[in-house]
Parts: C-alpha cells; sequence; structure tokens
C-alpha cells in the first residue's frame, strides 16, 4: 500500500528502508523545488514513493538524512541521499537510463545549466512580489523587472524557433522552469506574460505534458496553501 501522503512532522516514527526497485523522495505537495523531482521521477517513469515532510516541525530523522532540512531529498534503497533539486533531478537522469532528459551533447547540456543560473535570478521575484504586495505596497517596478526577465527568455526562444528550451521536446530545463508559471495565476501575476507571447505559448505546450498534468494543482488549491503559508500557518495536508 502507498504510504499515507499525510506530512510528517516531529515526533513521527522513521520511515522504513526504501522498498527495493524503488526511490524514496521526501517532498513536501505544494513546494515548487521538489516539484521539479516529482516531474522527472513522472517523465522518465521510475518507480517511487513519496514521503511528505512538516517543514514546519520537521522531524529529526528528516535533519538526519538532510542537514538542510529542505526537499526535495531523495533516498535510495541502499541508504544513499540526495539534495537540491537540479542535482536530484540530474542524479535520476544519469541513474535511470529511460528517457533521457538532459541533452549527451556536453556543450548543449552546458547551456541547459547556463539557462538554468539565468533561471535561479528570475524565482526570487515570486516570493518578492507576493510578500511585497501582502505588505500593500507598490509591485509595479518589481512586476517591470519580472516582465524585463521573461522577455530574455522570450528571446530565446524566438530565436531557436523551437516549442521548448532544448528542442520541440521538452528537455530537463523545460521541467525545472515550469513549477513556478503553474503559480502565476494564483499570485495574480499572469498578466506578466502578455508582452512575451513565445514564452506564453511555451506555458501551453507544458500544459499538455503528462508529468505536468499529473503533479499540477488548481489555482483555487494554491491560492488556500498560500493563503495559509503566508499567515504562517502552512496547511500541507490541505484537500486531503
Ligand atoms: N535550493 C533548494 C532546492 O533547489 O532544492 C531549495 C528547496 C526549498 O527551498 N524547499 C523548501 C523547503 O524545504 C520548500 S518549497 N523549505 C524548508 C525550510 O526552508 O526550512
Amino acid at each position: 500500500m502507498a504510504p499515507s501522503q499525510k506530512s510528517l512532522g516531529k515526533g513521527s516514527p522513521a520511515p522504513g528502508p526504501v522498498p527495493k526497485d524503488h526511490i524514496r523522495l521526501y517532498s513536501m505537495r505544494f513546494c515548487p523545488f521538489a516539484q521539479r523531482t516529482r516531474l522527472v521521477l513522472i517523465a522518465k517513469g521510475i518507480k517511487h514513493e513519496i514521503i511528505n515532510v512538516n517543514l514546519k516541525d520537521k522531524p529529526d530523522w528528516f535533519l538526519e538524512k538532510n542537514p538542510l532540512g529542505l526537499v526535495p531529498t531523495l533516498e535510495t534503497p541502499s541508504g544513499q541521499v540526495i539534495y537540491e533539486s537540479p542535482i536530484t533531478c540530474d542524479y535520476l537522469d544519469e541513474v535511470y537510463p529511460e528517457k533521457k532528459l538532459l541533452p549527451s551533447d556536453p556543450f548543449e547540456r552546458a547551456k541547459q545549466k547556463m539557462l538554468l543560473e539565468h533561471y535561479s535570478k528570475v524565482t526570487p521575484y515570486f516570493y518578492k512580489i507576493p510578500v511585497t504586495k501582502a505588505k500593500g505596497e507598490d509591485v509595479s517596478a518589481l512586476e517591470a523587472e519580472l516582465k524585463e526577465k521573461f522577455a530574455q527568455f522570450n528571446e530565446i526562444l524566438v530565436n531557436k524557433k523551437t516549442k521548448f528550451f532544448g528542442g520541440d521536446s521538452i528537455t530537463m530545463i523545460d521541467y525545472m522552469m515550469w513549477p513556478w508559471f503553474e503559480r502565476l495565476e494564483m499570485m495574480d501575476l499572469k498578466h506578466c506574460l502578455d508582452g512575451t507571447p513565445q514564452l506564453k505559448k511555451w506555458t501551453e505546450h507544458m500544459l499538455e505534458d503528462p508529468a505536468v498534468k499529473a503533479t499540477m494543482f488548481s489555482t483555487d488549491t494554491y491560492k488556500v496553501f498560500y493563503k495559509s503559508y503566508m499567515e504562517g500557518k502552512p496547511d500541507y495536508d490541505f484537500g486531503l
């Protein structure tokens, strides 16, 4: 039987060994970083189990596995532990040969990693803007900066003339970028895509992907979770 999806907090019994032929993901249902790993697990058809962690009240056994106390964290049947979302995803792509998501060409692979570095300058806006808004402050300057970043990514697609960032099929970089786009509507930031039609089209192509469909929540669900998060009482088990 699959373990309960309910998040485990401090004092919960440590989970037993990872079943043979499976990999375990310590996750949080609404975490965009952990969603990266879930996307890769599903896209590659990797047998896995998920244990959700209460990040407000972390179990000691979780902190022993990952001293940073962050999800996503992977654990193998032999007890190897891997954390940090890009590292977990690269690990899965290296270990499981089905449907390679990273290009085999070293330069193409390097380009994806460079793009991911650029993208890591975008994700902070998805925290800064809602927090600034919650304080009742003006976010127009921050939104303008975000639109400028989106324009750079739009330009890449315009020049490449492909549906996705690595070509005409989905590759790793698309999955690495996706989780925050799924949350744009919840953050009232969907209008920031209005001036970047190729990037908007990319989001439409992404929405057709089976792994994206399998991992996504509705905007209404995100809204409920996000409200609880902003109030300092994240409802990790909302909807279960
Ligand atoms: N750099 C990490 C990665 O890419 O995996 C970031 C992961 C991260 O921030 N995860 C959040 C977390 O575990 C949940 S969305 N937070 C717990 C904490 O900050 O204590």
